[in-house]
């Protein structure tokens, strides 16, 4: 895919810019980089803490399936985001958080979020780089206080180029191959053991299983039940880091 990066100082929300360029016709590929971002958002309304320092960028996708599959996506956007860090970081100090975390020693590093509209898909990505939140509700980190590369000038723009090919490989593949190449990748990089998830108004705990074929997850509770919780249904608050993203 050929990517068009537009860098602007500071807006909104990167995903709000990228939306009103898909209502325009904008092509798959568009992204669009802020510095800052004045209302960066999370999932359900949340709050993403966006000062300057860190890398901050949606891209339109039109994928050739159906909405209902778009989901899929996030997945390929996380283990992108994952290899993109791979080289700022220690071995193994990356662990993927069900459904769409990237976490750095149990911290999270990055925040992931879809949007549909009509006719495509936004991928927004937030990657602490120099600035984590100070008092966040739960425990955050950033590039410069666990790389073991210099950050330069440089690296934000570094990062994002290493995203979007990795992007690019992922989501290639989940339109060649379908999800299953995806799922084996994101389930060696898994943070596995004791998760907890909020569904509607009930928390169910339990310990890692697996991920279905449809990016479902499957827990088992410590009574023994297994439950099998539809990605977007629920949000994983805790596992025995104490790690919530809820
Ligand atoms: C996410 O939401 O993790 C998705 C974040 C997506 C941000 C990108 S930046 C570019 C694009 N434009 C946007 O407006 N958004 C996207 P969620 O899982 O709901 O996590 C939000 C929670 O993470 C908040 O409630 C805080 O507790 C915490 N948080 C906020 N800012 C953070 C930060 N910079 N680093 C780590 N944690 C943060």
């Amino acid at each position: 895919m050929e990517f068009i990066v537009l860098t602007i100082e500071s807006t909104a929300s990167t995903n709000d810019d990228v939306k009103q360029a898909a209502l325009l016709g904008g092509p798959e590929g568009l992204v669009i980089r802020a510095e800052t971002q004045r209302a960066g958002r999370g999932r359900r309304g949340r709050v993403w803490e966006s000062p300057e320092g860190n890398l901050y960028a949606s891209v339109l996708l039109r994928p050739p399936f159906p909405p209902r599959d778009y989901g899929k996506v996030s997945f390929a956007a996380v283990l992108a985001v994952g290899e993109a860090l791979d080289s700022y970081l220690p071995p193994q100090a990356i662990r993927l958080k069900w459904p769409n975390d990237v976490l750095v020693d149990g911290k999270k590093i990055s925040g992931i979020l879809l949007e549909s509209i009509e006719g495509g898909l936004v991928v927004g990505i937030g990657i602490n780089i120099l600035r984590k939140p100070e008092h966040a509700q739960y425990p955050a980190t950033c590039l410069a206080d666990r790389g073991t590369v210099a950050i330069s000038d440089q690296t934000i723009p570094a990062v994002l180029n290493s995203f979007l090919s990795a992007l690019d490989h992922w989501y290639g593949l989940l339109i060649t191959e379908g999800f299953e190449p995806l799922r084996t990748a994101w389930i060696a990089r898994a943070q596995k053991g004791t998760l907890r998830v909020r569904i509607k108004d009930a928390d169910i705990e339990g310990v890692f299983l697996d991920l279905d074929s449809d990016g479902s997850l499957y827990l088992r509770s410590p009574e023994g039940t297994e439950h099998r919780i539809i990605a977007g249904a629920g949000d994983v608050l805790a596992n025995e880091q104490g790690f919530s993203s809820a």
